[in-house]
């Protein structure tokens, strides 16, 4: 068989364009690709919901490849020891409840896992802003992040969402766009973001799920982003609470959708 450059091109083109819209519709759009967003992708595409997950940078995985200062491996406790070994990847006892595992094999399988189960990661498109009706947010605005680096004046495009999942870590990007533009209360104690505290991983472990909850109509906070919303600690490299995170707002999404 002869190859043509052209037949690659067209076949390209072709095949994105039909995915991509196929998911201008969602049940559930997640914005960024770290372990929080692509643990509630997985779980989510497993319930049989229509997931995407847009990701600003090339890579997906956001925080986890680089292991604590770049020291490619991660810890977690026993919760997130169990979640790693249902999904195959290999963990190693480091003693006294702490558990190491590789940074690469757990954001390529959690990754694999999440495309496999039906989500779809669209990868280089950034998230600008979103669309508010009657007080609820109905959906994303979208990017490609090379307009948004080069500056260019290049108007958007939009996806419709049943819900949103804000899962950008420490910059808590959606929420601030969120804050800024509707001057509506955040469902915060003071009705903003409330903001990151320093490290101190034992309480923000903990605090990570319980801020795993609606932070404005239509837009669940889920891994890092949650406690920057709701004022807690962040946790350095130990990655328990941000899979426990994300498999905690797929429930909570479920069953919104669901009932
Ligand atoms: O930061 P990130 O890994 O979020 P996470 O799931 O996990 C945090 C941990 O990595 C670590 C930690 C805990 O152990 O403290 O930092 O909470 O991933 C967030 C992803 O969101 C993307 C960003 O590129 C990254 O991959 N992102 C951020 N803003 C946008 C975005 C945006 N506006 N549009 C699209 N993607």
């Amino acid at each position: 068989m002869s190859l043509d450059e052209i037949k690659i091109s067209r076949a390209i083109l072709s095949r994105f364009m039909t995915k991509f819209s196929d998911y201008l519709e969602l049940d559930v759009a997640i914005v960024g690709a770290g372990p929080s967003g692509l643990m509630a992708a997985l779980r989510l595409a497993r319930k049989g919901h229509k997931v995407a997950v847009f990701e600003r940078k090339l890579s997906i995985g956001g925080g986890m490849w680089g292991g604590g200062m770049m020291f490619n491996e991660i810890v977690v406790q026993e919760q997130g020891a169990a979640i790693l070994k249902d999904l195959g990847i290999t963990v190693e006892d480091a003693g006294d409840g702490y558990y190491t595992a590789d940074s690469v094999e757990c954001t390529s399988t959690l990754t694999s896992l999440a495309c496999k189960a039906g989500a779809m990661i669209f990868n280089l498109m950034t998230v600008e802003d979103v669309m508010v009706r009657e007080n609820r947010v109905t959906g994303l605005v979208i990017n490609w992040s090379a307009v948004d680096i080069a500056g260019f004046h290049v108007d958007p495009l939009a996806v419709r969402a049943g819900y949103v999942v804000e899962s950008t870590g420490h910059d808590t990007e959606v929420l601030r766009v969120i804050q800024n533009k509707t001057g509506e209360r955040l469902l915060t104690d003071t009705g903003k973001i409330m903001g990151e505290r320093s490290m101190w991983a034992e309480v923000a472990e903990n605090t990570t799920l319980e801020n795993t909850k609606e932070a404005f109509p239509g837009v669940f906070v889920a891994g890092m982003a949650a406690n920057a919303t709701f004022g807690s600690f962040r946790m350095g490299p130990i990655f328990g609470g941000m899979l426990l995170s994300g498999e905690r707002v797929a429930e909570l999404i479920d069953e919104r959708l669901s009932s």
